[in-house]
């Protein structure tokens, strides 16, 4: 029979009194089988040491799941963890008529002991009556005891469901199946190597009670994969990326925080959210439009909705009283249908074509192999019609208003594009390129060089031969990403061999052109030409007035 321990006063002993009518604090639940051993290996999240004569089992079983099984099957299924919550957490006050949630947990082939962990700690340290159920997804596993066993062990639980997908449709469509099926006002999703610290929930249900467009996540603390200790991390992290559309956390700076008198238990905005774990308003949810369903197995998604929910109307919000820990593993223990990389990639490239307008050229010139492979993204028909069904802003309001701090320039380079040695400046003539006297108010003498790595006029780009066989003029068609057949003829490389060919990066460089051949001034001073590359030619070498990116 499980026993109820609760360490402080479970309700508010004083009932309304220091608080507002219909709100209590924070419930402070941590349900234990049985007494807790604090001998027990791993209880109050220390770290575990492997034995000595352990240690090659340990090793062998790390591949299980990518972390130190072992250990994970030596600690209690409900063993205590600290409560890592800043000062003030425990009292707080919540509403009494919170939503109810569905917890969606996803899995394929995780670790038995792990997977168990996370259930006992979601049904432990949660108000029961918010718990509407927890839907575990299990995505095609291949292990046997995530059958029979899982479901006969799972019979104690009443709450507990298990959806068996019939095949492998990874994290993203799992996700979905779930949420489908969920019957609370509320999904929370979690991974399955979690642990749930007391109080994880109310404050998460709070936020979207709060507004039905809020999209709450709890800090992600750090549970190690070596020794199974459960770590805190540092406060006032953000959720932010990095191109091309890399995950990351980021501190917000210390004066800022002083500045603006930031407490520890402040909500923080985030730009991006990590992914695995959040509360969102089922019917908000399925109005965004879920995630798309084309994204495929793992990773991109976590972008997905982050955009979506910003440049929609919502927000995206760290809770610092809710706070729960995660396995952080070194590679993926499953395999991937496609593989890792250019699923992934795909996803990303789903994402930027559908969410970033003009900014997408910055993804994509972070990550220029994908313009030279030409990916296939799929159809996106109904995604951009999601879009515009739901009237989005643009990235560039997002950019502005909540990412502020990300450096994002439209171009590579821009304005003069000034000749070193005659110090002279292409101009556009009519249709033609001259060598002129460099003036930074002539119109003619303006262009800039995108991440597509064109050098572009208006809509017209620089060709290396123009028909004259002289270099000239083309329109640009389409800057779109696929800069396949003639418009990849009109890419040059300026300043990006800095490491492979340092003594060139002045130069302007066709490689379309066999051997790669170069911008060159004319010794009429007044005309251009490409030439046999040579680094010390300085007819050869070019500065643009702007340099906004390496
Ligand atoms: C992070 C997120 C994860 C997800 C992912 C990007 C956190 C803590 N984790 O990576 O939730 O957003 O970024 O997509 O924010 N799974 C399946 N089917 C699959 C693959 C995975 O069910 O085909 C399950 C898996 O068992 C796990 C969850 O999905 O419970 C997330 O996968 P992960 O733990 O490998 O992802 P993680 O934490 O590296
Ligand atoms: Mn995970």
């Amino acid at each position: 029979m499980p026993v109820l321990r609760t360490p402080s006063p479970g309700w508010d002993g004083q009932g309304q009194a220091g608080g507002s009518p219909g709100t209590h604090r924070v419930l402070f639940l941590d349900v234990t089988l049985a007494p807790r051993d604090p001998q027990a290996p791993g209880q109050f999240g220390h770290p575990v040491a492997v034995p000595d004569d352990k240690q090659e089992e340990a090793k062998s079983r790390w591949k299980e799941g990518n972390f130190n099984v072992y250990l994970s099957d030596l600690i209690p299924v409900d063993r205590a963890i600290a409560d890592t919550r800043p000062a003030g957490c425990s009292e707080q006050r919540v509403h009494d008529d919170l939503p109810t949630t569905s917890i969606i947990m996803c899995f394929v082939d995780e670790v038995w002991s792990t997977l168990l962990r996370s259930v006992h700690s979601v049904l432990s340290r949660s108000p029961p009556h918010l718990i509407e159920e927890l839907i575990l997804v299990d995505d095609f596993s291949t292990k046997e005891y995530l059958k029979e066993k899982l479901a006969q062990y799972m019979l104690r639980f009443p709450k507990v469901k298990i959806l068996r997908l019939k095949k492998r449709h990874g994290l993203i469509r799992a996700r979905l199946a779930g949420a489908e099926i969920a019957k609370g006002a509320v999904l929370t999703f979690l991974d399955s190597h979690v642990e749930c610290n007391v109080g994880w929930l109310e404050p998460l249900l709070e936020r979207v009670r709060q507004s039905r467009a809020k999209v709450a996540c709890p800090v992600i603390e750090v549970i190690s994969d070596k020794d199974m200790s459960y770590m805190t991390v540092d406060n006032f992290q953000r959720g932010i990326f990095t191109w091309p559309m890399n995950f990351g956390w980021k501190q917000i700076p210390q004066e800022v925080i002083e500045k603006n008198k930031i407490k520890e238990t402040d909500i923080i905005r985030c730009p991006v959210m990590a992914g695995g774990l959040f509360s969102i308003d089922k019917k908000y949810f399925f109005e965004l439009g879920m995630y798309d369903p084309g994204l495929d197995v793992w990773g991109g998604e976590n972008m997905e909705i982050s955009f979506k929910v910003w440049m929609c109307g919502g927000e995206i919000e760290i809770v610092p009283c809710s706070r729960v820990g995660h396995i952080f593993r070194n590679d993926n223990p499953y395999s991937f249908p496609k593989d890792r990389v250019s699923t992934v990639e795909r996803n990303l490239a789903r994402v930027a074509e559908v969410w970033l307008d003009e900014y997408k050229e910055l993804f994509y010139g972070h990550a220029y192999h994908l313009v030279l492979k030409n990916l296939d993204v799929g159809d996106l028909t109904q995604q951009i019609q999601l879009r515009k069904k739901l009237q989005c802003k643009s990235f560039q309001w997002y950019l502005e208003n909540v990412y502020p701090d990300l450096d994002a320039p439209l171009v590579k380079a821009s304005g003069l594009l000034v000749n070193i040695a005659t110090a002279r400046c292409v101009t556009v003539e009519n249709t033609t390129l001259a060598l002129e006297t460099c003036d930074v108010n002539n119109k003619h003498q303006q262009f800039n060089y995108t991440w597509l790595r064109l050098i572009q006029h208006r809509e017209l780009c620089v060709c290396p031969a123009s028909s004259a066989g002289t270099p000239g003029l083309r329109r640009c068609h389409g800057r779109s990403r696929s800069l396949h057949g003639r418009s990849r003829s009109l890419t040059w490389l300026h300043r990006s061999l800095v490491t492979s060919q340092p003594h060139m990066t002045d130069h302007i460089i066709s490689r379309h052109l066999q051997p790669p051949t170069c911008l060159e001034a004319d010794p009429s001073h007044k005309a251009l030409r490409v030439n046999a590359c040579d680094s010390a030619n300085p007819y050869q070498k070019w500065r643009f007035g702007n340099y906004y990116a390496d």
